[in-house]
């Protein structure tokens, strides 16, 4: 397969990945700078069937954005407004939430996915009360929630060290973390785009606490901005390293930088080449994560499935346009609803295998 490639480095490279051996952070920027995307493709396409044979993963879900208001100034955000303009946000009640959890009651739904703007009001016990209130009504419903950004800021309100408040929220019904706000890792870029936010070794030390208490979390990373690929092979890195030692990681979902009314609209967007060849050097690096993900709500469903083929095996689930953070962004799919059946239909017409599992990848019966 990998003969064709005339250049030696790239040769070696390749069938290094096709023996299954780990590639060091130098081959991973070379992979980026020198492959071409169908070489890329190719091997990330055969880990991924050697890993998933056809098998795509996808879910029944939806989010709750509890708010938009935040206390931070992400420059890549569309989303949020500030607590001085609160007005132009939205922030919902409990029962309000509650009604949107009833409003599935007779849905076969698995997860409900809460994040949102870290709003200087709504405090770590505002939300272990939402946490139990949300499995008094539906225990079974797997809740997977609020990225370390969110955390770090009530955790330090509340005076609690990660440890004792992952197991606080956990004790409260929170059953796994979201990947988000990982953005980039390296402070050189970070302190550019989010530079008030939980920084990455905050962010990794939050994930660590929940994964020492038995759960699980997946890890994004926002790409295709002013980063350069040193820096995206490092956020990687960081995270193939620490998921070495505590094997707590399900996925890893690349973030497409979209550029509609954020202080970084000037910045071009990647081209679908660059997403492709993204995600198949996500697969060729992240070894040791089990799942990598396209979600759908960001990349448009043509590009979803194109995605397949270049080492992705997980489309994220349902959504029922219960998430505004991409449709203010710019993306094409501006009210994000899919029905079980279209999610297969869009798998199978790429010649995969349809999967449905819950947040942890058991398959579910249907
Ligand atoms: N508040 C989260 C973070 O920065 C993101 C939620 S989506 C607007 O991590």
């Amino acid at each position: 397969m990998c003969n064709g490639e005339s250049d030696s480095r790239l040769k070696q490279i390749g069938e290094q990945v096709m023996a299954d051996k780990r590639i060091t952070p130098a081959e991973g920027v070379y992979l980026f700078e020198k492959g071409s995307l169908s070489y890329l493709g190719a091997l990330a396409n055969h880990i991924r069937e050697r890993m998933h044979g056809n098998k795509t993963y996808y879910n029944r879900n939806f989010h709750i954005e509890p708010t938009n208001v935040c206390v931070f100034s992400c420059k890549f955000c569309s989303y949020s407004r500030l607590y001085a303009h609160k007005e132009e946000g939205w922030e919902l009640t409990t029962d309000q939430m509650l009604d949107i959890v009833k409003k599935y009651d007779d849905q076969p739904v698995t997860e409900v996915h809460i994040v949102g703007g870290v709003h200087p009001k709504l405090t770590l016990s505002f939300f272990a009360d939402l946490l139990r209130k949300i499995k008094a009504h539906r225990p079974e419903l797997h809740i997977k929630g609020f990225t370390p950004v969110e955390l770090d800021y009530m955790f330090r309100k509340a005076k609690v060290n990660a440890e004792e408040g992952m197991k606080f929220l956990n004790e409260a019904g929170l059953d796994s973390l979201p990947g988000g706000g990982a953005e980039i890792f390296s402070p050189e870029i970070r302190e550019q785009i989010c530079a008030d936010k939980v920084d990455a070794d905050g962010w990794l030390a939050i994930h660590r606490a929940a994964h020492s208490i038995g759960m699980h979390s997946n890890a994004t990373m926002l790409y295709g901005h002013i980063e350069k690929y040193e820096h995206r092979i490092d956020h990687m890195e960081r995270l193939r390293s620490m998921q070495d030692e505590t094997g707590g990681f399900n996925t890893f979902i690349p973030l497409k930088f979209r550029n509609k009314d954020n202080e970084m609209s000037h910045i071009p967007e990647s081209s679908i080449v660059e997403d492709m060849k993204m995600y198949a050097v996500a697969r060729i690096y992240m070894d040791n994560f089990p799942h990598l993900k396209a979600y759908w709500p960001m990349l448009g469903r043509n590009n979803a499935q194109l995605s397949l083929s270049f080492g992705v095996n997980d489309i994220d689930g349902t959504i029922d346009d219960s998430t505004k953070i991409y449709s203010m962004a710019g993306s094409e799919e501006q009210t994000p609803t899919m029905t079980s059946e279209q999610l297969k239909t869009l798998i199978r017409q790429v010649r995969r295998e349809p999967v449905e599992r819950d947040t942890l990848y058991n398959l579910v019966e249907g």
